[in-house]
């Protein structure tokens, strides 16, 4: 179709019999034009006296255009807005909450934008691979400074979009380098890989990894998928803190992950959203990563600063791929680059400061694992008290603790969807439709609420 439009002034209907003014854009061409659309839904015909013209009536191109459902975990935030209760309360977004229910910016964050003002920094493009200061930290902080794959330049790290921007980035670079390859997700995983990937047009199938029986890893399930993959898939992992299920491997088991995946030629795509929110320690929640990188594996990581760094909507994250070589790095992030550039240019740049700002100096750096250790304790403290509260209230005896063995901010409570829908439409209690609450949005004073919703959905709803 020409671009040529045709369109009514204000107020003007097709069908009306006042005198419409008619706007002509684009195309001179208007009359053949005009022929050629008569008969396109788009088209009537008027009639203005002596002449009988065919303008556009108010039917939308985008008619075929269905409406897209919510997001699963997003929309929720947008549901939550909407309700007028009092006591309602949002567990959907694992967004961390203060114990009033706040957001909380991180003192360290505002301590490096005041620095960032003091210093008059300028408003210039990035580099497509983003701010040199931060991508040299965010590399460190993953894989610790030491760590000879840094040393010897074998990382290319790029300043992502956050961890979703990271994940699609590596999405595309799959899609262009490894055609055909699979990338194996978790069953059940973040619900938005799956989106990346299909959007990437990178295939992608589920390994075992949630077993409702046991309220654990389905360990065994897990290595049998993952030794069944296709030779040389991407076999996605969560580093720490699994989301939604917040059930990790022991170390022992990432060991033996980490064997079946070698044996496979397999490649390790590591999402990491919550470094230092798991166990509150920043090297504790990277070990995962470490110990697949001290067998020499090449991997892709992708990392995030929305939870740890509280930076969510400064959508600030790297993508990691650690080659066999410096040489190869230094060609995989070319490539990076060359993908990057048209999908979004180059990154911004407000939270690449902040964050080289606190991770790269000794004082500031210091100060964040103290408040992030507070983040971690305050949602451990919850996840304490709506245990014992669930464990008080519930007299039939239901074993509550697989709450205590879970970690992150999130606990997979076990409510299917019709409990979910109970907790909401009954409670006001907002949370995503698998059974998923986020403990970083929960108060000590609301766990009563909490467990009287949950008991009442478990027992009273099938
Ligand atoms: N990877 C995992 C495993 C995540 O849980 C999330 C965020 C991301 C990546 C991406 O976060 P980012 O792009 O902000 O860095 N998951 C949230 C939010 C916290 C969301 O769904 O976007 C969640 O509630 O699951």
């Amino acid at each position: 179709m020409a671009s040529t439009t045709l369109s009514l002034a204000s107020g003007a209907s097709a069908i009306s019999n006042s005198k419409p003014k008619i706007r002509f854009s684009g195309s001179s061409n208007v009359g053949h034009l005009l022929r050629k659309e008569r008969n396109s839904p788009l088209f009537t015909t008027l009639s203005t006296g002596r002449k009988t013209m065919a303008v556009a009536v108010n039917v939308s191109r985008f008619e075929s255009i269905p409406m897209a459902p919510p997001d699963p975990i997003l929309g929720v935030s947008e549901a939550f807005k909407a309700d007028t209760n009092s006591a309602k309360l949002n567990l959907g977004v694992g967004a961390y909450r203060t114990e009033e229910l706040q957001p909380y910016v991180l003192n360290v964050v505002k301590k490096a934008e005041t620095l960032m003002l003091e210093r008059g920094e300028n408003k210039e493009y990035l580099p497509i691979e983003g701010l040199a200061a931060f991508n040299k930290v965010t590399a460190e902080l993953l894989f610790g400074a030491d760590n000879p794959v840094v040393q010897q330049g074998k990382v290319a790290t790029i300043q992502g979009l956050s961890g979703t921007g990271s994940l699609r980035l590596a999405g595309a670079f799959i899609e262009r380098y490894f055609p055909g390859a699979k990338v194996l997700l978790s069953s059940p995983s973040w619900g938005n890989h799956k989106n990346i990937f299909n959007d990437s047009r990178v295939p992608w199938s589920e390994y075992r990894y949630y077993d409702p029986k046991t309220v654990g890893l389905d360990f065994d399930g897990m290595i049998s998928d993952i030794k069944d993959a296709p030779e040389g898939s991407f076999i996605l992992l969560h580093g720490c803190a699994h989301n939604p299920t917040g059930i990790d491997p022991t170390p022992e088991q990432w060991e033996k992950i980490a064997d079946v995946i070698q044996e496979k030629n397999h490649i390790p795509f590591f999402d990491v959203a919550y470094q230092g929110f798991a166990s509150g320690s920043l090297d504790a929640d990277a070990s995962s990563v470490r110990l697949f990188t001290a067998r020499g594996m090449e991997l892709f990581v992708a990392q995030s600063y929305s939870k740890n760094l509280g930076l969510y909507a400064e959508r600030i994250g790297a993508l990691n791929v650690v080659s066999s070589s410096a040489d190869a790095a230094a060609r995989v992030k070319s490539q990076l680059k060359r993908l990057a550039r048209p999908m979004y240019s180059n990154p911004p740049i407000h939270g690449a400061r902040i964050v080289a700002n606190v991770v790269g100096d000794p004082v500031l750096f210091n100060e964040w694992k103290e408040e992030m250790e507070l983040m971690a304790g305050r949602i451990k403290n919850v996840r304490q008290k709506l245990f014992d509260s669930l464990s008080a209230k519930d007299k039939s005896g239901k074993d509550w603790s697989f709450i205590l063995r879970q970690i992150g901010m999130f606990s997979f409570t076990g409510l299917n969807k019709a409990q979910s829908d109970n907790m909401t439409d009954k409670w006001h209690v907002y949370m995503t439709k698998d059974g998923r609450i986020s403990l970083a949005g929960l108060s000590l004073a609301k766990c009563e609420y909490l467990a009287d919703a949950i008991i009442d959905s478990f027992h009273n709803v099938s």
